[in-house]
């Protein structure tokens, strides 16, 4: 233990590796796994906060991240983190809605207009009624959400102007019963894949569009294995940063203390990261020869709506979340 392990594959890794410290196994030697390349906000955020957490600690946690999928795709981290295997992970709200539905209420299609909408729901009553499902199933969530970012649309064959241009479009959507409903509801042929697979299931065009926000259309690259980016904001993604329930309340409330507070301040931190690059990414991805348009929302909304979307999924989150998302962010449907 001691050293950043795991993170010798792939390149670029080695920026991540300070100098090496002691090889002592730490009196709490923690492993966290994300699904994001190292360049992204949350692998620098989170590298901090355990810098943050070793130091304050005098050493008696250390935590490990494992970026990148390195310890699988989303769907084996999440069993990991249950097990215990691992300590933390930062699945999306897309995901960890497979364990505890609730979760992917933010996720609702076209339901946030702005970050001042998502912030004061996601840290004030949505967000503890979804921290509230997660400790029931066992996991600790930590008080901050993380920012993925409002999810874009990006394409190989045409741009996607309205809902028609969804008919039958292969589209990789992350592993998630509210993605596949939602893609199905505007007509697509959405494919469950986990973010592992994307970039080469669009190189082999075994789908030919995906949905994503633009920092993490940039820091993976998708850039090269797609034309078109449709600026839909057709959700508004989250990570929560989780731990492995046992782990968590075997932390002396002295080191919780040190853990949540250093977690919970590069979470507010990462999120200003993921603001400043919106600002920045578009121009960039551009050059690198992305086309960009601005679909109206019109008709995926009203699509949406027809199919009886907004009303399969309140009956699916219950009247009780229903009311606190829609107190947030007006009505839906
Ligand atoms: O898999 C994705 O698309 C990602 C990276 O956005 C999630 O973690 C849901």
């Amino acid at each position: 233990a001691g050293m950043v392990a795991g993170l010798a594959a792939g390149a670029g890794t080695a920026t991540l590796i300070g100098a090496p410290r002691i090889a002592r196994a730490a009196e709490f030697d923690f492993k966290y796994g994300n699904n994001l390349p190292l360049t992204h906000p949350l692998n620098v955020r989170s590298h901090e906060a355990a810098e943050r957490i070793r130091r304050e600690t005098n050493g008696r946690v250390d935590i490990q991240i494992f970026p990148n999928n390195q310890l699988g795709g989303d769907t084996d981290m999440l069993s990991q983190v249950r097990s215990g295997g691992i300590t933390f992970f930062t699945p999306s709200a897309l995901v960890i809605a497979t364990l505890v539905p609730v979760a992917a209420i933010n996720a609702v299609g076209f339901a946030f207009a702005d970050y001042g909408q998502v912030w004061s729901a996601m840290d004030g009553k949505l967000g503890e009624h979804v921290r509230g499902a997660i400790s029931k199933v066992g996991l600790h969530a930590f008080e901050k959400m993380w920012d993925n970012g409002f999810r874009q649309m990006t394409s190989g064959a045409k741009p996607i102007q309205t809902a028609a241009d969804m008919d039958g479009l292969k589209i990789r959507v992350p592993v998630s019963p509210l993605s596949i409903a939602m893609f199905k509801s505007l007509s697509a042929a959405p494919a469950s894949l986990q973010f592992s697979e994307v970039y080469s299931s669009l190189q082999t065009r075994i789908v030919d569009a995906q949905e994503n926000p633009l920092p993490i259309i940039q820091v993976a690259k998708l850039y090269e294995v797609q034309k078109y980016c449709a600026l839909s904001n057709h959700i508004w993604d989250g990570f929560w940063f989780i731990a492995n329930g046992r782990a968590w309340r075997g932390l002396p409330p002295d080191l919780q203390k040190i853990v949540s507070t250093a977690i919970n301040d590069a979470g507010v931190q990462q999120r200003e990261d993921i603001k400043a690059l919106n600002q920045s990414v578009q121009a960039d991805l551009q050059s690198k020869g992305l086309t960009f348009n601005q679909p109206s929302p019109d008709s995926f909304r009203a699509k949406l709506r027809d199919s009886g979307f907004y009303g399969e999924w309140k009956g699916r989150f219950g009247d009780e979340a229903w009311a606190l998302l829609e107190g947030a962010v007006g009505k839906l449907a």
